[in-house]
Formats: structure tokens, sequence, C-alpha cells
């Protein structure tokens, strides 16, 4: 397994909107375990193959507090989604910025599981939050992307000085 970079806004690249997956192979399943490592290293809760310059429908997610319930979410879909819950999120991709973000509260989600076989959840509270945050990233969307102009400025003004501390 290996850990692998995680891309930071304001880059390009989690602007690419990735494409279903199509081949249920080994080299698919190497990612899914390198991703999952990835996340835990983090740590995070979630963490979408957009974020590690891998541009295809591919979602891991863990929220359990024991770290013991991984989840893989290929090709998903929201077919339902109900109500609405705000939460303060955070982002890998976005180190050090946390904001209030509106979803739903509920949602349901079609999806393949990591043999290809078509599977179904009801979510709701931080694991609808997270799969909705995650889905975004497939799409190319990032949750600073809901703040106002002036507050996305702040974010990218952070970021700029804290990669010039962390290079100095
Ligand atoms: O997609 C990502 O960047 C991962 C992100 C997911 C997420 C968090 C909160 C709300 C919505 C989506 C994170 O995991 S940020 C880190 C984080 O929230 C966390 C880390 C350790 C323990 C608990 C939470
Ligand atoms: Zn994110």
């Amino acid at each position: 397994m290996a850990l692998l970079p995680i891309l930071e806004y304001p880059d390009e690249r989690l602007r690419i909107v990735a494409r279903p997956v199509e081949i249920f192979d080994a080299a698919l399943h190497r990612q899914i375990a390198d991703m999952f490592e990835t996340m835990y290293a983090a740590p995070g809760i979630g963490l979408a193959a957009t974020q590690v310059d891998y541009h295809r429908q591919l979602i891991v997610i863990d929220v359990s507090e024991e770290k013991d319930r991984p989840l893989v979410l290929i090709n998903p879909n929201i077919v339902e989604k109900e109500g609405s819950q705000t939460c303060q999120e955070g982002c890998l991709s976005v180190p050090t910025v946390f904001a209030d973000v509106e979803r739903a509260e509920r949602v349901v989600v079609e999806f393949l599981d990591r043999e290809g076989k078509a599977q179904r959840i009801d979510a709701s509270g931080l694991l609808a939050v997270c799969i909705q945050h995650e889905l975004d990233h497939l799409a190319g969307k990032v949750f600073v992307d809901y703040l106002s102009p002036l507050k996305r400025q702040l974010v990218k003004r952070k970021l700029d000085k804290r990669r010039r501390q962390q290079a100095a």
C-alpha cells in the first residue's frame, strides 16, 4: 500500500469531472487500498479519487469512531434527498479551513461496490454530509465554492501563506 499525495485548493485538477469506473480489476483494488491508507493517515472521514489525481468515480468513507466501517462507493448516484442540515465541514484539499455548509439531511445513494455489484444505502447525519461532500469532489466542486467570494479570497490567502511558510 502507499500514501498518495492529496491535491490542494486551488489546484485546477480538483475541477476535473470524474469518469465512471468500467474495469473492476487488481489495479482498482490497489487504488482503493491506497486511498483508505491515505484517508486514515490524514486523518479524514472520506476521500474522493479526484483529490489524489485519479479521475474516476470512486470514493472511500469511514465515519465510524473506531475506524472499522470502511465504505467504498463506485459510480455513485444520489436518487433521493430529503430535509436539510448545516454542518461545519473540513476538507483534506483545503487544510486548516472549516466552514458551515447546508446539505440534505438524508440521501439515498445507488452505487457499485468494489466487486462491481449494485448496492443502495440510506444515509443521514454525518454520513449523508460526507457522501454529498465527496460526490461534489467527483463533479469538480470543492466545499469552499459554497462560500462568498470574499471568504473564498481569504481562504486562498491563508493557504498561500501556509504554503510559503512550509517552503521556507
Ligand atoms: O473529502 C475530504 O476532503 C475529507 C473530509 C470529509 C468531510 C469532513 C467533514 C464534513 C464533510 C466531509 C475530511 O475528512 S476533513 C477531516 C475531518 O473532518 C475529520 C478528521 C478526523 C476526525 C474527524 C473528522
Ligand atoms: Zn474534501
